[in-house]
């Protein structure tokens, strides 16, 4: 099952959603700071609300396998900002909630809308009192979790990271520490011995500025 953090703004329903989903009581909990779930992270609706916060659901979105962004359908505004889901490397999907409560489909829309404009890429719409809904989105959750996207499959350096075997070799370590000694020559292809072409490539242009830069007159 996919790990799901939801943001959204103060009471429009994320941690009743989570009762729900895990078919726990319904009982309101005002939420305080951000709470772990075996397959959910809660956020204080203020974290969206106060954009200095912002940085604290970056950070707790690394955790995450997707963002749901929620918006209560009888809410007459929203805090969820155009295009909010450039702001994570994370699918993003939408949740309009307490569907029981409308009273027109223009209600419904307003809120699909703007999940729309903030990137999600699927829009589940439920009511957690009543259940409606709420199968669609566990079928969802319930999908094997995406691939990272290919910007961090293939990026050399966490390519190196997870495999030591990638890392520098002593001898180009070595000769970095040292790059703005006297003794410092170019790194050449042989100070590579045995590392992966990408780090080499990566490497080589970085310590050839670093060098010019620190024997500059
Ligand atoms: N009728 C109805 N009420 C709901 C629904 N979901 C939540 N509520 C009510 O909305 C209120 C706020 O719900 P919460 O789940 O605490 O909202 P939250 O998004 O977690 O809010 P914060 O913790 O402040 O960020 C509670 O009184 C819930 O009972 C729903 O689907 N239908
Ligand atoms: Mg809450």
């Amino acid at each position: 099952m996919k790990k799901a953090i939801l943001i959204g703004m103060s009471g429009c329903g994320k941690t009743t959603l989570i009762q729900r989903l895990g078919n726990d009581s319904l009982r309101y909990k005002k939420t305080q700071v951000i709470e772990h779930y075996l397959n959910f992270i809660d956020t204080p609706g203020e974290y969206l609300e106060q954009r200095k916060l912002y940085r604290a659901l970056i950070v707790t979105a690394v955790d995450a396998d997707e963002i749901g962004l929620v918006q209560d359908c009888v809410a007459r505004t929203t805090w969820i900002p155009p295009s909010f889901a450039t702001t994570f490397a994370k699918p993003i999907f939408g949740i309009v909630t307490k569907a029981d409560l409308a009273t027109s489909p223009a209600q419904l829309e307003y809120a699909q809308s703007v999940l729309n404009s903030g990137g999600a890429q699927r829009i589940f719409t439920l009511s957690a009192v009543t259940g409606a809904g709420i199968a669609e989105l566990l079928d969802y959750l319930e999908e094997p979790a995406p691939a990272a996207p290919p910007v961090f499959r293939t990026s050399p350096l966490r390519r190196a990271a997870a495999n030591p075997s990638l890392a520098l070799p002593p001898a180009a370590s070595a000769r970095r520490m040292a790059f703005n000694s006297p003794e410092f020559g170019e790194l050449t292809p042989e100070d590579f011995a045995g590392a992966d072409q990408a780090v080499r490539d990566m490497t080589l242009p970085v310590f050839a500025a670093a060098r010019a830069k620190a024997v500059a007159p």
